[in-house]
């Protein structure tokens, strides 16, 4: 009877949560603002900075390979989620189609509503980093960055924009709109970096 109610205590979980995280069942809605409205008739994605400017519609995504991936989701907030079921196309098979300065060294992430973040292009360039429009099976709700997120599961999750529809490429690394308001530049959760040491 037990085995309905509680998960065996799976040894290998432990080294899968990042110190001060604690895990959750559930899946949180993480927004500062509110939910923007998308309308995937006139949804664009926009390439500019160090890369040759691109504009790219919902179809022209789709037609990119699409694989189920399992990650496990950071927040900065002290929670966890382990094996978090998406659907995506690989971030490394949409950077292929771009043309990319060698000088290009950081990257803006920018989304419908405003927000921003920022990512080493070397951590944006992973193969486990996907762009999600499906999650457990459904399309991925509004609520979760639908239509369209990215997902960087070996960054915090502030890294991973909802509503994402355009990339800066950058030489030199600015700020996004956490981490020019305490957050750490990097964020890697096993690292614990969480806040930036200017706060
Ligand atoms: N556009 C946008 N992306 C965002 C955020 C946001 O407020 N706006 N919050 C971030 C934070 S802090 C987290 S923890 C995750 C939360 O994703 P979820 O709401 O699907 O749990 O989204 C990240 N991406
Ligand atoms: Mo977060």
């Amino acid at each position: 009877m037990l085995g309905k109610f509680f998960k065996k205590p799976d040894l290998s979980m432990g080294d899968r949560v990042p110190p001060g995280q604690h895990l959750t069942n559930g899946f949180p809605i993480m927004t500062y603002g509110s939910t923007p409205e998308i309308d995937l008739a006139t949804w664009e994605f926009k390439v500019w900075g160090l890369a040759k400017t691109a504009t790219l519609n919902w179809d022209d995504l789709m037609a990119l390979p699409q694989h189920e991936f399992t990650a496990d989701f950071h927040c900065v907030t002290r929670w966890s989620k382990l094996d978090v079921e998406w659907r995506g196309f690989k971030v490394q098979d949409f950077l292929a189609l771009l043309d990319i300065e060698p000088t290009a060294k950081h990257v803006m992430q920018h989304c419908y509503g405003g927000y921003t973040t920022n990512i080493a292009l070397a951590d944006l360039d992973r193969a486990e980093n996907f762009f999600a429009f499906e999650l457990e099976g459904e399309p991925l709700p509004p609520e979760h960055g639908g239509p369209l997120r990215l997902v960087v599961p070996h960054l915090y999750a502030w890294k991973s924009a909802k509503w994402i529809n355009g990339l800066e490429f950058l030489s030199q690394e600015e700020l996004g709109f956490w981490e020019r308001n305490g957050y750490h530049s990097h964020g890697e959760p096993f690292a614990e970096e969480r806040y930036s040491s200017n706060w």
